[in-house]
């Protein structure tokens, strides 16, 4: 995250860390046994036995009271994901259950954000956030060691599709969230992270951090894939 802030323990109980060895992505866990992430972070298609899912954490890759690790049961990568254009960049981790049926626990370090409901409009007043252990700046070349959040607004779609912004490459299975000017933003490291925005209340996940030019950078806010738009993919993939 590039221009955000030190996150506190459990401000983000539902943020998972992949990692093959070493950190490669964030997700957002749904359900005691789901996980949510990019489909281009498993694009290379790992070994499952060489993932592990981290959640509860603040340190990246440091293990804290409150924190579990999990183990992956298998992943699924959306059928029509395309590495070229990004388009349905969106995939399902399920976790290793430890009794049937339960993986993780729930814990005030570890619970899962709501999906948005069938319909329900963003409401693009409202501002969201990210958080993750991406670059603190472009080009950074290491992740952060500190859990970093910020807040950020969505942008409309009809703008983000204006040429000064992303023109033609935003779909309507993309959002876009940030600052016009710049400087706060997702970076390498923080994809397949949530975007949540409170929503009656419930930290709601609208979004996983997928593709940018550049961080922060003018005109260039992050895209997001748009969850609302795979609410029916989630469902037939976990039940
Ligand atoms: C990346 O390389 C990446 N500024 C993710 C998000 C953004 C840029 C790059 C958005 O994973």
């Amino acid at each position: 995250v590039v221009g955000g802030m030190l996150a506190l323990p459990g401000s983000h109980p539902y943020l998972a860390a992949l990692s093959l060895g070493e950190h490669f992505c964030g997700g957002t866990l749904i359900a005691s046994c789901w996980v949510l992430t990019a489909a281009h972070c498993l694009q290379h298609r790992p070994n499952i036995s060489h993932i592990s899912v981290r959640l509860g954490q603040t340190h990246y890759n440091r293990s804290e009271q409150g924190s579990a690790e999990l183990r992956v049961q298998d992943y699924v990568l959306h059928e029509n994901y395309s590495q070229a254009t990004k388009s349905h960049d969106i995939a399902l981790v399920r976790l290793k259950a430890k009794a049937a049926g339960h993986c993780a626990e729930f814990s005030h370090s570890i619970s899962p954000a709501c999906l948005p409901r069938a319909l329900e409009p963003l409401n693009a007043s409202r501002p969201c956030e990210i958080a993750g252990w991406g670059h603190l700046y472009e080009g950074a070349g290491q992740l952060s060691e500190s859990l970093q959040e910020a807040v950020l607004p969505i942008i409309p779609h009809e703008q983000c599709r204006s040429p000064e912004l992303h023109g033609a490459r935003i779909s309507t299975d993309m959002l876009c969230a940030g600052y016009l000017e710049g400087g706060t933003d997702a970076c390498q490291g923080d994809s397949g992270g949530p975007l949540v925005c409170e929503e009656q209340g419930r930290a709601t996940l609208r979004g996983i951090v997928s593709w940018g030019v550049g961080c922060g950078e003018q005109d260039k806010p992050g895209v997001y894939t748009n969850v609302a738009h795979y609410l029916a993919w989630i469902q037939g993939h976990t039940g």
